[in-house]
């Protein structure tokens, strides 16, 4: 067994994902399953990530975590943190070193305290979905630090599904659905379940319209959303079922006109519920709207759907496009709404200007 002066660290990051097809509303709030299955894209060629390390040490005398520097206690206590921690060590497994040596049993986790440290670079709870890598990233640190084992694929992606829904998503790279699941044995098949691995010339333009931390939190806009608008009961049952089918089909065929669509007419009716809840949510403002009506004039002008918005709990865009319309796409939006100077890194302006 180790000094007990020895520290064991682990770190990973995992990238936010962006839904095209959007969870909104819990069926089981304990075990935080939803109302309807989803798709995202899985943000992993960016640097949208949470990054978290885990620090094990027999010297530690209590569970300790920072988030952006910052010492959350009441994160660390509440039932969804608890829940990842505890949901992988159940699946952990006897650590030795290269010599073979025993370091940690899987008896000696349970006693042991972490110290867990996060960061996410980019802003936190402005509609990026920072929970989604933020959860994912903690889990598969736990499950790197624990050297856990599925019992059956995609049992990571219950876990951290449980710290936050979106979570799950992040689990696995390219298009990714979460599968709503069945109450029988703990609700175990509401799970991520990779797509497609990549489309590799599908872009993502995030547009940050406000950093500032969201009015209303999603756990709580679904809550209202699924106690008070029909709208929402007839999307889960009747429309996102179709429209999912729909979507995986097009992402198979790597059809952008027909995932353009559906992404739009999703984010419209996502946002047509928060609406429809009583009281209602606002999450586009004047900003987001101005962006809706520039895609719908470029697409127009294009004879062809060659770019899709997409607005999550909050203002800010996300913008789909293929590869040969983003410096077209770009520069248009940037004509709308100048870049601050020095705001843009990585991006070559001297090609952006307008063909047309
Ligand atoms: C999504 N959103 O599918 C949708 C679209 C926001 C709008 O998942 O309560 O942070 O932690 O399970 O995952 C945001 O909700 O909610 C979300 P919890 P989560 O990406």
């Amino acid at each position: 067994t180790t000094a007990t002066n020895s520290i064991y660290m682990v770190t990973m990051s995992a990238p936010t994902n962006i839904a095209v097809i959007k969870y909104w509303g819990k069926a089981d709030t304990h075990y935080n399953t939803p109302i309807n299955s989803s798709l995202s894209v899985t943000l992993d060629q960016t640097e949208l990530r949470a990054i978290t390390t885990i620090a094990v040490s027999k010297q530690f005398t209590k569970d300790r975590f920072w988030l952006n520097g910052v010492e959350e206690d009441e994160l660390l206590h509440s039932p969804r943190f608890r829940a990842c921690i505890e949901g992988v060590q159940k699946l952990a497994q006897d650590h030795y070193d290269a010599q073979g040596n025993l370091i940690y049993s899987k008896e000696d986790w349970k006693h042991l305290h972490l110290h867990i440290s996060s960061y996410n670079t980019f802003p936190t709870a402005a509609g990026l979905a920072s929970s989604a890598a933020g959860y994912a990233a903690l889990v598969a640190a736990l499950c790197q630090l624990y050297h856990a084992v599925e019992t059956f694929p995609g049992e990571f992606s219950t876990i951290a599904r449980q710290g936050s829904g979106s979570a799950c998503r992040s689990m696995y790279g390219g298009i990714v659905a979460w599968r709503q699941g069945t109450p029988k044995q703990e609700w175990r098949d509401s799970k991520a379940e990779p797509v497609l691995e990549d489309w590799p010339q599908l872009r993502a333009l995030l547009l940050v319209v406000s950093d500032s931390k969201k009015d209303t939190s999603s756990t709580t806009g679904m809550q209202t959303s699924v106690q008070t608008s029909m709208l929402l009961q007839y999307r889960a049952q009747h429309i996102v079922p179709a429209r999912l089918q729909a979507m995986e089909q097009a992402c198979h065929a790597r059809d952008f006109g027909t995932f353009a669509q559906l992404t739009m007419q999703d984010s419209n009716q996502f946002h047509a519920t928060c609406l429809d809840t009583y009281p209602p949510i606002f999450y586009m403002n004047d900003i987001s709207r101005q962006i809706v009506r520039i895609v719908t004039v470029y697409n127009s002008w294009a004879g062809e759907l060659r770019a899709a918005y997409t607005f999550d709990a909050g203002p800010n865009a996300v913008i789909y496009c293929l590869e040969q319309h983003q410096q077209h796409l770009a520069a248009l939006l940037c004509h709308y709404f100048p870049i601050p100077k020095g705001a843009l890194s990585g991006l070559d302006t001297s090609s952006m200007a307008l063909e047309e």
